[in-house]
């Protein structure tokens, strides 16, 4: 099965678990649904279930406590990138080749989707969490501590000293005096030299992009009951792969065309934003998306079970075009 059959399957898996019809037009259902099912690559999802399924081949299991937390996954991952395209943050009108959020419903309604996402994504895994029972009696106390462990590294890696810290780093200054290193009004700060830009760059692309990454391997294989080196293990990987992830999109939205990314390009130069790609050259940037994908790989082939999966993610990854 490759990524775009994956894919499939995680729209499927979508939309099983979000609100359902009838609802009205410009209702908060219906803003949640647009949100999540305007398109996108679903990678958090699938990695959520392929490193469930490099541990665990239980298909019941799979099904009631993987794909719920596979679809918490994109919940999170949609209301990250609604709140981006805020008018506060990116103010971008255009994403997944559709309106943005706030674009189609307005500015409050884009703040609510996401709030209200995020919410959702918790209350879809507590909820199954809470039915394990009926499935799995005779283990559900051991599968409960699993979802439990699970969503503490998702609700980590997503917040504060996470993701949404990340985000604070790219976008919002330390103290009324300084300008945000990467922002719309940002330039490189005279006192910082180059390596040292580039060193935090990299921290911001840890924290904003490798944590959703590393939060969906991790949870995957913690739901999976793999033990705690293959759970570390997954959690590198997927640090060289945010890495990498990031480092591409730099490239993209240097290179790429409005068409093939459904968004603006040539956002990072009109913001005025440091990136790896700009501070170091495309071919450099490249060179290294390649080097991290590598440092995955390697992770991915020391992993049991079938690697064949992670293996074509890595091949997709150094190269994607959108
Ligand atoms: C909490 C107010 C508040 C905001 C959170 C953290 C955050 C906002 C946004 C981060 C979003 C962002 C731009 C992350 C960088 C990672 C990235 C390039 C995301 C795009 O991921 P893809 O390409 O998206 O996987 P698709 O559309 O394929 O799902």
């Amino acid at each position: 099965m490759d990524i775009s059959k994956r894919a499939e399957q995680i729209n499927m898996i979508l939309e099983d678990h979000l609100p359902k019809p009838p609802y009205s037009q410009g209702s908060i259902e219906d803003a949640m649904n647009y949100s999540v099912m305007s398109g996108g690559k679903r990678l958090r999802g699938i990695m959520l279930l392929e490193a469930f399924r490099l541990y665990n081949s239980d298909k019941d299991l799979e099904k009631n406590l993987a794909w719920p937390f596979a679809a918490s996954m994109e919940f999170i991952h949609a209301y990250s990138l609604v709140h981006d395209d805020l008018p506060s943050m990116d103010n971008d009108m255009y994403r997944r080749g559709k309106l943005t959020t706030h674009a189609k419903y307005g500015h409050a309604m884009g703040v609510l989707t996401g709030d209200a996402l995020l919410n959702y994504a918790f209350e879809t895994m507590t909820q199954a969490a809470s039915k394990l029972s009926k499935v799995r009696g005779e283990i559900a106390a051991e599968l409960a501590l699993r979802a439990c462990r699970a969503m503490s590294v998702i609700s980590q890696k997503a917040g504060f000293s996470g993701m949404i810290g990340g985000q604070v780093m790219d976008v919002c200054p330390q103290s009324p005096e300084e300008e945000p290193v990467s922002g719309k009004t940002v330039n490189t700060p005279a006192s910082a030299d180059r390596s040292d830009l580039t060193g935090h760059i990299f921290k911001i692309y840890e924290l904003k992009t490798s944590r959703l990454f590393q939060a969906a391997m991790c949870a995957g294989a913690i739901l999976a009951g793999a033990d705690d080196s293959q759970i570390d293990a997954l959690n590198d990987a997927g640090y060289f792969i945010g890495e990498a992830f990031q480092i591409r999109d730099d490239i993209l939205d240097a290179t790429a065309t409005f068409e093939q990314l459904g968004k603006d390009i040539g956002s990072d130069e009109k913001n005025n934003k440091n990136t790896i790609a700009h501070l170091l050259g495309i071919e450099k940037a490249q060179q290294l998306v390649g080097e991290y994908l590598d440092k995955a790989r390697a992770i991915f082939n020391e992993q049991p079970g079938n690697k064949e999966f992670f293996n074509e993610l890595i091949d997709f990854l150094r190269l994607r075009e959108n």
